[in-house]
This record gives structure tokens, C-alpha cells and sequence, in this order.
């Protein structure tokens, strides 16, 4: 009898054993996603697939929302709190960059950021951080291209359109993407004089269309309007003032920057849009290869590159579908 309740007992321990090895594994691994705008597309679409990387190598990713400042703080002592090792992050503000370094050295959370890239008190980018972004002036100009090709399919003046750069320049990120649509225009021959600057508060499509409908009440010789922004919101939101203006479908020429939900839904519409396109980035390398660089990092001492710039590919309501599938989405 002494001897079965010893031998149980010795079985239960090896059990114990067994199982805290198990864990002592891959599972282990805790990465925390944060992101500015919980709620726009890109950002759910980034979750969507840095989820997809969690689940191939078998991690725990932790997604935080973090408008503000206050909340990225929080949440950085939330996943040291939680046992994580390291996040990739998108800031509200990309001038919080050196409490952000200096919270997560604190906490000994590595840190990689994704889309926007921190800069220091001279507003300069801080470079030790591994970071991925887009190709923002290229994109830019991809941007403005489009626009100019269907001004002149349109056989519009330029000189009666009026352009409407929805900007907000304390992002450089964003300054570099509408500049880029700015040089494709004029070297298309857009007049400069027409560009019209509409600073948005917020990289919403509420505070783009304040902007907007501001910039065109007080610009009314215009026949006709196009649009550009830091991403599809900035230009759908152009597209809703012009609308409330009288400038529809015919008379309005938006391209924006994601191609994720908000500009899929407004292809999917019945009638006509003067959302004319979006050049599609992704939201895979973005929140997959992000995450995979992250565990790599924890895992194996394998540091990110220190920086990755993504392309982007435009795209109408008549080839979405084609070109989302030829980039895997
Ligand atoms: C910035 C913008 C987002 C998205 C991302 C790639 O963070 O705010 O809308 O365009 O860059």
C-alpha cells in the first residue's frame, strides 16, 4: 500500500514536471500589438493577420488600442505586467518616441514600430528602433499619377479643378505621402495655385470631411475637385463633402492610400463614387511580417532589419479583386 501512494505520487510529480516543460515552449512567447485607431480597417486587418502569425509559430499576441499617450504608457506596463517580452507598435503620436524607448528599455520589452515612425526631440527618426513603413513619397506620387491620368481621360482643365490635400504634417509619414501626390500633379502640369491645403485634426473620415467641406465653401470657383490624404479615409471623407457640395460622381476625383475595407465597401456601391481609387499596401507584411520579426527576435536573438519600406499597387472598383488576390490578401 506505502509503496502504490509512493509510486502515485512519483508518477504525479513526473506529470508536473512534463507539463511545466511543455510550456516551457513557444507558447511562452508574448508579443503585444498596439495600434492609434482600433476601429479603422488597417488596423483590424494588421490584427488580422499578426493573429495568423501568432497561431503558425504557436505565440501569445496581446492587441492593445492606444489613442493616446497616456493609454501607450499603460499599456506598455500592461504587457510587462502580462509576461511579455517584447510589442510592435503604430503610435498616436509619433513625438512620444523617446518615452516610448525609454519605457520599454524600463520594462526590458523589445520594440519594433510599424506605419509610423518614431522620431526624437529634434524630429528626427530614431533609427535604433526596427521599424516597417511604406514607401511613402513613391506611394505619394502613385497617387497623384492616377489622378492626373484621370483628369486627362476626363479631358478636364486643370485650370478649373480645384485639388484638396487633406494633410496632417506632424505625421512625416503622412506629410511624405500627399508631398509625393503634390510632385506627380505638377509635373503632370496641375497649376500649384489650385492645391488646397486642408488640414485634418484627427486621420479619421469625420475630421477629414470637416476639413474638406471647409476648404471647398471657401473655394467655390472650382468646376471640378480631386482629392488626396495620408490614407482612404482622408480621401472618402473629401468625397462626402464634395458630395454635400454638388460635386458628385462626374466631377470628383479622389485616390486614396490602403485599399482595405473603407475603400472595398465604396467600390461595392450600386451607383457611381468619386472615390476613383486607392493604392492598395499591406496589411499582411505589415502585421504578420511585423509579428513573425518580433518572435524571431525573442526567440532566437534574430533582430529585426532596421528598416523595411512596402510598396503599393493601385486599384478601382474593376480590378480590386484581381490585384488584392495577386498580393495574397
Ligand atoms: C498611418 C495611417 C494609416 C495607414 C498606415 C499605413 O498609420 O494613419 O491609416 O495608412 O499609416
Amino acid at each position: 500500500m506505502k509503496n502504490k501512494i509512493a509510486l502515485g505520487l512519483k508518477v504525479l510529480a513526473l506529470a508536473l514536471t512534463l507539463s511545466a516543460c511543455s510550456s516551457g515552449g513557444n507558447d511562452q512567447v508574448k508579443i503585444g500589438f498596439v495600434v492609434k485607431q482600433p476601429e479603422e480597417p488597417w488596423f483590424q486587418d494588421e490584427w488580422k493577420y499578426a493573429e495568423q502569425a501568432a497561431k503558425e509559430k504557436g505565440f501569445t499576441l496581446v492587441k492593445i488600442g492606444a489613442p493616446d499617450g497616456g493609454q501607450v504608457l499603460t499599456a506598455i506596463d500592461n504587457l510587462k505586467s502580462q509576461h511579455a517580452q517584447g510589442f510592435v507598435i503604430c503610435t498616436p503620436d509619433v513625438k512620444l518616441g523617446p518615452s516610448i524607448v525609454a519605457k520599454a528599455k524600463a520594462d526590458g520589452l523589445k520594440l519594433m514600430t510599424v506605419d509610423d515612425r518614431l522620431v526624437d526631440g529634434s524630429g528626427n527618426p530614431i533609427e535604433s528602433v526596427p521599424h516597417m513603413g511604406i514607401s511613402a513619397t513613391k506611394i505619394g506620387e502613385q497617387v497623384g499619377q492616377a489622378i492626373a491620368d484621370e483628369m486627362k481621360k476626363r479631358g478636364w482643365n486643370p485650370e478649373e479643378t480645384g485639388a484638396l490635400r487633406i494633410s496632417y504634417d506632424q505625421l512625416p509619414t503622412a506629410k511624405d505621402r500627399t508631398d509625393g501626390a503634390i510632385a506627380a500633379l505638377t509635373a503632370a502640369g496641375f497649376p500649384t495655385a489650385n492645391i488646397i491645403n486642408a488640414p485634418e485634426a484627427k486621420t479619421d473620415t469625420e475630421n477629414a470631411f470637416n476639413a474638406a467641406n471647409i476648404a471647398i465653401t471657401q473655394n467655390p470657383k472650382y468646376k471640378h475637385w480631386v482629392a488626396f490624404g495620408l490614407n482612404d479615409e482622408a480621401v472618402l471623407g473629401a468625397v462626402r463633402a464634395a458630395e454635400g457640395r454638388g460635386f458628385r460622381a462626374a466631377d470628383m476625383i479622389g485616390v486614396g492610400i490602403g485599399g482595405s475595407k473603407s475603400a472595398l465597401n465604396e467600390f461595392a456601391k450600386g451607383e457611381a463614387t468619386g472615390f476613383f481609387g486607392s493604392v492598395l499596401i499591406s496589411p499582411k507584411r505589415h502585421g504578420y511580417e511585423t509579428s513573425v520579426n518580433m518572435y524571431e527576435w525573442i526567440k532566437n536573438g534574430k533582430a529585426p532589419p532596421p528598416l523595411t519600406l512596402t510598396t503599393g499597387q493601385l486599384i478601382t472598383k474593376e480590378n480590386s479583386a484581381d490585384v488584392r488576390k495577386e498580393m495574397g490578401l
